[in-house]
């Protein structure tokens, strides 16, 4: 259909038919006060097998992306009763950031300024009502390539490539304000114990593979609620928010025990693997995360001194 209606080129079908299976996956909402237009762009869409979602204003919008978890895509309309085009933008922008959302304006106004005011309001594109099909379709699946372009540029800056723990810029960034504050705030250090020892013995592969394996299990254990990054190479260090120092060292207490007792699987068999860890606590003469990490360091140094396989705090 797409084919027969448009002129593509050769090279851009292939494009488009590439996308195709993806784009049934991919959410994208259509907020336009016009029922006309609103199915009209729904049409398209769907040619593109793409979900299409529906929304009748700015407020109804809102809702929708609020309910409807990963929407890749919002196509909004200016002119619509409640909340307007841009006024929807704004609002979207405060939650939404270019890496988890994109934004096509649509208008049949014929105000000049509109497609420059929509992209400072936080739009990726604009289009002039009444449009081509095809220069639709081209903008929306360029818009798309940005946006999964801008996410696995996000992913290569905040997950670790190894082990998909967060980076250590990541947790630099997300909790440099909470040292100072009024919550409970702790950081446990995790060194893992003769790590060399697995590498000079099994090799780098299964030294890769207890790494992978280690962070699963501290994904598995704290992940759902607090940050775990991998620090350098067989460090982690995990951001108790919420948790006072004892707290936090009861649960990675509790962690340490379950990998003591739970023999790693690698291609060399099954492997012990003991860490040891410095838990810190969050103090009001902190200034910032460098002081509350050089004391879970002490802690950590302490550990290994004092024979490995251990939390202090
Ligand atoms: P300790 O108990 O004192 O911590 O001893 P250790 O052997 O764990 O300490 P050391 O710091 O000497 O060794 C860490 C090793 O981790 C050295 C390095 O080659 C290895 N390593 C770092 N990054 C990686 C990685 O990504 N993959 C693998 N396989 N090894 C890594
Ligand atoms: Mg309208
Ligand atoms: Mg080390
Ligand atoms: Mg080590």
């Amino acid at each position: 259909y797409v084919l027969k209606e448009n002129r593509f080129s050769y090279e851009y079908v292939v494009k488009l038919v590439a996308r195709l299976d993806q784009n049934q996956h991919v959410k994208v909402l259509v907020a336009d006060d016009s029922v006309v237009s609103r199915k009209f762009v729904k049409v398209l869409l769907e040619q593109q097998l793409f979900t299409v979602l529906e929304a009748c204003d700015g407020a109804e919008a809102i809702q929708v992306l609020n309910d409807t978890p990963d929407i890749q895509l919002l196509i909004t309309d200016y002119n619509m009763p409640n909340v307007d085009g841009f006024e929807l933008i704004l609002k979207v922008r405060e939650k939404f950031s270019r890496e988890d959302l994109a934004i096509i304006g649509l208008s049949n106004d014929t105000d000049e300024s509109l497609s420059a005011r929509f992209i400072k309001n936080g739009a990726n594109d604009f289009l002039q009502k009444p449009f081509v099909h095809e220069e639709f379709h081209c903008r929306v699946l360029n818009t798309l390539d940005s946006l999964d372009m801008l996410r696995s540029l996000w992913e290569q800056a905040n997950r670790d490539y190894l082990t998909k723990a967060y980076t250590r810029r990541y947790f630099f960034k997300q909790h440099e304000k909470d040292v100072n504050e009024a919550g409970q705030f702790a950081l446990g250090l995790i060194d893992i114990d003769f790590f060399k020892n697995v590498n000079d013995t099994y090799g780098h592969d299964v030294g890769d593979q207890v790494l992978f394996e280690f962070a699963k299990r501290l994904k598995n254990a704290f992940g759902q609620h607090f940050t775990v990054a991998r620090f350098g190479g067989e460090e982690f260090v995990v951001a108790f928010k919420g948790l006072d120092g004892d707290r936090a060292f009861t649960v990675m207490d509790k962690f340490r025990q379950q990998i003591d007792e739970q023999l790693f699987i690698t291609d060399a068999g099954e492997l012990k693997i003991n860490f040891s860890c410095g838990i810190a606590s969050a103090e009001s003469t902190d200034s910032n995360l460098d002081t509350l990490l050089h004391r879970a360091d002490l802690g950590l140094y302490e550990a290994k001194e004092a024979g490995r396989n251990r939390v202090i705090f």
